[in-house]
């Protein structure tokens, strides 16, 4: 399909000049494609203001808009575009349409795609090194940063891992994974999908076309359903992972040991090993294999799903995900002082994922710097499932209601202190000095926001830097030595 699609002379408009923006003028200008782009920050960027375009008639010459994720279906531009009968295509459509055929003659790279609300950017880091222990010239693209347009128009990549938030997959139509799994469904992003039922659609997206396998996680039922409810191409097999002994048909944990009852042959007599614990450890910065949180163990046993579904051998699983080094922001101890360990976990930005990582963490050894951007989001359930965890909460970001209010319904004994919503200046640094004088040693002080960053920092990882810096920046408390 990609090769048949012609764009010389299209007029296309490309909505958005972020990274996906960018990427997708570049392919598309190589190809001929006569381009507008347009941005609601027309001041900062080179690109026409987009409700300008749109009262001056611009929709009337366009034959395609390419929307950045970044864009509400709700925008003025692209309901515009629906109502005209426009196209509007994800950068990831327009990504899986360029696709060119591999070096040495081979047809595009297949993709093997990952969403769920938690642990994709893990699950795809964990996939593309996994595929390289097999051999593959394998890249993690997508919401993980490297626009998928730019990869899929590369003839040196073998296989894609494929990162995909709801925002890629809405505008998404065509794509056809060879596998596809989604992690786990909570409610996010509620603001800009309008709904929960519209951004599990958004999500069951993943698995239309799906090739070789869908990979569900057996402890979240919604998952199952999404792939039964799939349209996937015949002989597709469901493929789920499980924390408990796997059936046939699934991947799991038998005690410390990963392993494969879907792919091998003998699957309805044994299981095969992938795996074990211990190849973890370092991923959640764990002392022994029994502290390998949940989550870990399930995004490990997700890709490994997706891997063996491309057909890498089993040994490749182990290899992989011991070679896999974990990015930053994800539960990661940036400094130790007085006792008290700092752990970052910026990437955390709603309440599910939030809630994974204060499960990693004794009874009352938190002092939980939380909030930001809420979504729309509402926290009591996250307050409720882990005020067994808490010692303290410091508040930051600027929607500190919802947090605030849950708290004092569910968790009125933890003490609760905030920075200044105003005070943007050096949030970090403050929320550390106030988490600093509640921490007692062996506590942890934990940033697992539960919200986005995009309020007073310009991503996760900007905030979780300032966090670093703040921690690292402590001096020993007076009359201490370290
Ligand atoms: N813009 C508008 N109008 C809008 C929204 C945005 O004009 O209504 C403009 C902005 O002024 C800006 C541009 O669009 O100039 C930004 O576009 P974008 O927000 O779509 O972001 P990109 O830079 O293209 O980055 C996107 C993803 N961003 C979002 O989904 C918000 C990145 O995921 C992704 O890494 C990148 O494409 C490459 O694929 C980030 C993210 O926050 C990490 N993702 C969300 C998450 O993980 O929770 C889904």
């Amino acid at each position: 399909m990609g090769r048949g699609l012609v764009l010389e002379g299209a007029r296309v408009v490309v909505a958005g000049l972020g990274l996906s923006g960018r990427a997708a003028v570049a392919a598309l200008a190589e190809r001929g494609a006569r381009l507008t782009t347009v941005d609601a920050r027309a001041a900062a960027a080179d690109a026409a203001d987009s409700a300008e375009f749109v009262a001056a008639g611009g929709l009337d010459a366009t034959d395609l808009v390419v929307a950045s994720p970044g864009w509400a279906p709700a925008d003025a531009l692209l309901v515009g575009a629906l109502a005209r009968g426009i196209p509007v295509w994800s950068e990831v459509e327009l990504a899986w349409r360029l696709r060119v055929p591999r070096a040495g003659g081979a047809g595009p790279a297949p993709w093997l795609a990952v969403t769920g609300t938690n642990g994709k950017t893990t699950t795809v880091g964990m996939l593309e090194s996994i595929l390289a222990a097999a051999g593959e010239r394998a890249l993690a693209v997508g919401n993980v940063g490297t626009p998928v347009v730019q990869a899929a128009t590369d003839p040196a990549l073998d296989v894609l891992a494929v990162e995909l938030s709801s925002f890629q997959l809405h505008f998404t139509h065509t794509m056809s994974a060879q596998a596809a799994a989604v992690l786990n469904l909570a409610p996010d992003h509620l603001d800009w999908h309008g709904s929960y039922e519209a951004y599990t659609a958004d999500k069951a997206r993943v698995y239309e076309r799906a090739e070789v396998a869908c990979v569900y996680n057996v402890g979240d039922p919604q998952t199952e359903r999404l792939v039964r409810d799939a349209d996937v191409t015949d002989g597709a097999l469901a493929v789920g992972f499980t924390l408990g002994a796997p059936r046939v048909g699934q991947l799991g944990l038998v005690e410390d040991v990963l392993v494969d009852r879907a792919f091998d042959l003998r699957r309805h007599t044994h299981g095969v090993e992938l795996a074990d614990l211990t190849d973890l450890t370092h991923v959640s910065d764990s002392a022994t294999a029994a502290d390998v949180p949940p989550h870990v163990v399930a995004n490990a046993l997700a890709a490994a799903g997706l891997a063996l579904a491309h057909g890498v051998p089993p040994e490749a699983v182990r290899a992989g995900l011991r070679a896999y080094t974990p990015g930053s922001h994800r539960i990661q101890t940036v400094a130790t002082r007085d006792g008290v360990a700092y752990v970052d976990d910026s990437k955390a930005t709603n309440a599910h994922a939030a809630a994974a990582s204060l499960a990693a963490y004794r009874e009352g050894s938190v002092v939980w710097v939380a909030g930001g951007l809420a979504k729309g989001a509402t926290f009591d359930e996250l307050v409720l499932a882990r005020r067994d965890r808490l010692h303290a909460v410091v508040l930051v970001g600027v929607d500190q209601e919802p947090l605030r209010v849950a708290l004092s319904r569910h968790a009125p004994e933890v003490p609760v202190v905030a920075v200044d919503p105003r005070d943007t200046g050096a949030v970090m640094t403050r929320a550390v000095e106030l988490a600093r004088r509640l921490a007692r040693p062996g506590d942890t002080v934990l940033l697992a926001p539960a919200c986005a960053s995009m309020d007073q920092f310009t991503s996760y990882a900007e905030r979780g830097n300032d966090f670093a810096a703040a921690a690292r920046g402590l001096g020993p408390r007076a009359g201490t030595t370290t």
